[in-house]
């Protein structure tokens, strides 16, 4: 694809512009360019520049606001050409999703839930603003191998820790891999609340819900 599109994605988002996202994300798909690269090169960067010039006081609420917008409008044509690819694989394991209590961002996490689905994990996402016994909750229910918790301020990622106390108080920790994210959240964070691991994006989140099943069926296939 060429730059020139990637920065016109890059720059509907900074606009808040979600017509215009949205058309360049179906020109996209009717250029056959791929969903995600259009997502990391294009839109994502854009939502990066919007957060660094809010933090510069060079945007403001309303605008961040109409960003996400934006971000959504280009996601709503994009997820379903991703999903479409994950009908097609077997099925990998079993994730609940969601962002940690106090905090409404949402889009990373609904990105990692597209991609898990699209390598063929079934995922069944919580929304944003969960206390940690919803996820433990949910994880019984559905028997879920991994819990991912998003969390995008620093004052919601101590909540992730919440998530790993639920989870050990309803006796689930044994079978349940944690997994945690988001832009403040760091591998050293995620050992210390005791988490299975880390992942800086929707890509390495696959691969470390990938490993993790490696790691839950070696587990069963040598007891200790
Ligand atoms: Co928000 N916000 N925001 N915000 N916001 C941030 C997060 C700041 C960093 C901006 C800044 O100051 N530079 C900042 C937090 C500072 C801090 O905590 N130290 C901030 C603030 C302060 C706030 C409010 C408090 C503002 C206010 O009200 N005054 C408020 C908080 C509301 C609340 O949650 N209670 C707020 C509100 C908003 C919205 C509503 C306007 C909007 C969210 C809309 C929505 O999601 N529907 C918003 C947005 C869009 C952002 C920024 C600009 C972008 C976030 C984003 O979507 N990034 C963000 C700036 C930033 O993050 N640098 C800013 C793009 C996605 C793709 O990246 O990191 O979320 P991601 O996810 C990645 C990655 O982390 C990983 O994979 C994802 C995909 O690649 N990952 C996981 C994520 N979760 C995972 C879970 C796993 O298990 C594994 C991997």
């Amino acid at each position: 694809m060429p730059d020139e599109t990637f920065c016109a994605m890059r720059q509907s988002i900074i606009d808040g512009a979600p017509d215009t996202a949205s058309d360049l994300a179906q020109q996209a798909v009717a250029e056959g360019i791929e969903p995600l690269d259009a997502i990391t090169n294009g839109f994502v960067p854009g939502m990066h520049a919007v957060g660094e010039q809010f933090g510069q006081g060079k945007m403001f609420l309303p605008d961040m606001m109409a960003s996400a917008e934006a971000m959504r409008a280009a996601m709503a044509v994009l997820d379903p050409e991703m999903k479409k690819l994950g009908t097609e694989r077997p099925m990998a394991g079993v994730v609940v999703l969601g962002t940690t209590k106090g905090d409404i961002h949402e889009i990373g996490k609904i990105l990692v839930g597209t991609l898990l689905s699209a390598h063929g994990f079934r995922v069944h996402d919580l929304g944003v603003d969960v206390a940690g016994e919803k996820f433990a909750v949910k994880a019984r229910e559905l028997n879920a191998d991994i819990v991912g918790v998003s969390a995008l301020l620093t004052t919601t990622m101590r909540n992730q820790r919440g998530v790993v106390e639920a989870l050990v108080k309803a006796g689930l920790r044994p079978q349940v891999k944690v997994m945690v994210g988001g832009a403040p959240v760091t591998r050293q964070w995620a050992e210390e609340i005791g988490a299975d691991g880390y992942a800086k994006d929707a890509m390495s989140a696959v691969a470390l819900a990938r490993s993790l099943m490696e790691q839950k069926h070696q587990s069963v296939a040598e007891p200790a």
